[in-house]
């Protein structure tokens, strides 16, 4: 056995948080190692190079805030930034703060395990290679497990194949193509607009249609980034507001309050402008009211029967089992009118499940297609499934995958009862995995840090959160999430996902009590010496 090496700290992954959680240690006096699986920096980022891959997010309100220097050097192009944009983005903060060498590429982390005597994780690699630290940060991402349909014969076919999530590192040319993609989530809707406009033939397979909005991208002209770049302040004031990070905050009133005109009025303004703002924008009980809901629904229904011009593929592409917004909210540019194009078929398949992927193509409903191409838009094992897949155990051997087998249990989404020393960036139960990321993620590693800081400070060993305190949180998360129509609805929020096994029976894996409500609870906990927490 190779001899470990040894840290104060080990950072698994170095996508968003890893990065700004190394510097943040290091400055502390740290000895940090991120083991990170790639070979590059940018996780999310650096993994989803899918055609069309880009931001949902107002570029500006999506990079980094703590660096003022950062702030005045990078130019964001687009008001939507595209995924080499942002990978660029990210290898520059890795130049800017020297952060690769304390990163380990190509190091996937197969095990760790808790040495209770020694109040220190004892972590091994895929290769057998083996570290040691007396903390062990997660810094994983809530989107980071790929997983491929069940379907059978996926190997058996000779074309190019590829998951949109393990996306190859050259140009895919799909010019002339005959070009499958499977999924109309986020990922399948920004691949299909962003391929239709080469592919000889395109057929989309669609097990269930999402309610998609207009993106309403565009260049960042000289004038708008002087403007975007003297307002930062205002910008990231305006995203720690509002309940989700994003600059987008829910109009105060009912959306049954106001006559029939005015709320047709309000959807056509959001329908019309850039980003989320039909989303996070919109009248505060549509997440609640059932009502409430069935308005923005019919409307966005409507919109899909104006843009497609025939009415069957209309029909197949209007959600009819959930109400708009209590799944992830595709934004598009153009999704709609593929479908207008003669060489894009939509196979609906919700009631004829693909039978098998054969050495040409699939068969699916007795017919038999042909491609070039497979693209996998199926989508991610979510929030857990990136712990999942690490043999993680704590005291007394406890797995992390046993006691988390009927759902997350967690204090703040930040630490686990029985898994001392451990912290969960981004992890399930915490308000980042319902957020326009990078503001959770800065509230996250800052805390961890200050956390880091008072532990040094008082020469503590140990940090583990109490059962009562752990159960009281979870109690909260999913008491917050019942009164919403998210967890009424099967999706990657509410942990289905029946490619994997196990992930058939709802739960909730967010926090959905908002941005500003978790901050203030992390900082109340840390004011009272860390309350809930158990410090040796
Ligand atoms: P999603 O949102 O989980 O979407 C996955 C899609 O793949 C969805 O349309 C699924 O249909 C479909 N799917 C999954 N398995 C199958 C099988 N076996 N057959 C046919 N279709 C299937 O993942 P995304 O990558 O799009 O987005 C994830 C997040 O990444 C997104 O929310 C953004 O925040 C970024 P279903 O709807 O389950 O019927």
């Amino acid at each position: 056995m190779s001899e470990a090496q040894e840290f104060d700290v080990i950072i698994v992954g170095a996508g968003m948080s890893g990065m700004y959680q190394l510097h943040l240690l290091r400055g502390l006096g740290y000895s940090v190692r991120v083991f990170e699986a790639g070979t590059g920096v940018g996780g999310t980022w650096y993994w989803n190079r899918y055609p069309g891959a880009r931001f949902d997010s107002e570029s500006y309100s999506y990079g980094y805030s703590f660096s003022e220097e950062v702030l005045r050097e990078w130019s964001w192009s687009e008001h939507f930034s595209a995924q080499p944009e942002t990978l660029r983005y990210l290898n520059y903060i890795a130049d800017k703060f020297d952060l690769r060498t304390d990163i380990q590429f190509e190091a996937r982390v197969a095990s760790a395990i808790f040495d209770d005597a020694g109040n220190a994780w004892d972590i091994t690699m895929e290769d057998g290679s083996r570290a040691r630290a007396q903390f062990l940060i997660t810094a994983i991402g809530p989107l980071s497990t790929p997983v491929m349909p069940k379907i059978n014969g996926i190997e058996d076919f000779q074309g190019d194949y590829f998951h949109t999530g393990q996306w190859p590192h050259e140009p895919v040319d799909f010019t002339g193509k005959r070009v499958a993609v499977i999924g109309t989530g986020a990922t399948g809707v920004q691949t299909i607009q962003e391929v239709a406009k080469t592919v000889g033939h395109l057929t989309v397979f669609q097990r269930n249609p999402n309610y998609c909005a207009p993106l309403l991208n565009s260049p960042i002209d000289d004038e708008a980034q002087a403007r975007i770049k003297a307002s930062y302040d205002e910008i990231f004031a305006q995203c720690n507001s509002t309940h989700s990070g994003f600059l987008h905050d829910a109009d105060p009133r009912l959306a049954l309050e106001v006559s029939d005109e005015e709320r047709k009025a309000f959807y056509e303004q959001r329908y019309g402008e850039p980003g989320f703002g039909i989303w996070m924008g919109n009248f505060r009980d549509i997440f609640v009211d059932q009502g409430a809901n069935d308005t923005i629904s019919e409307f966005v229904r409507e919109k899909i029967r104006q843009r497609v011009k025939d009415p069957a593929v209309a029909e197949k592409l209007m959600p009819r089992n959930h109400g708009f917004g209590t799944r992830r909210v595709p934004l598009e540019t153009g999704y709609y009118e593929v479908y207008n194009q003669d060489n894009v078929v939509l196979v609906d398949i919700k009631d004829t499940p693909i039978e098998k992927i054969t050495a040409t193509g699939l068969r699916c409903g007795g017919v038999e297609h042909e491609f070039d191409i497979i693209i996998y838009a199926t989508g991610f094992d979510a929030v857990t499934g990136g712990f999942d897949k690490i043999d993680i155990r704590g005291v007394d051997g406890l797995r992390l995958k046993d006691k988390w087998g009927q759902g997350p249990r967690t204090y703040l989404g930040l630490q686990i009862e029985g898994f001392p020393n451990m912290l969960t960036l981004v992890g399930p139960h915490n308000a980042a995995s319902f957020c326009n990321i990078p503001r959770c993620i800065e509230q996250n590693v800052e805390w961890v840090a200050d956390l880091l800081a008072y532990i040094k400070d008082h020469d503590i060993k140990r940090i583990v959160p109490t059962l009562a305190a752990e159960d009281e949180w979870t109690e909260h998360v999913y008491d917050v999430g019942s009164k919403l129509l998210f967890t009424k609805v099967d999706s990657w929020f509410t942990g289905i996902n029946r490619n994997v096994e196990g992930k058939t029976k709802r739960t909730f894996l967010l926090y959905a009590g908002g941005a500003p409500a978790y901050r203030e609870k992390c900082d109340e906990v840390a004011a009272n010496d860390y309350e809930g927490f158990v410090l040796q």
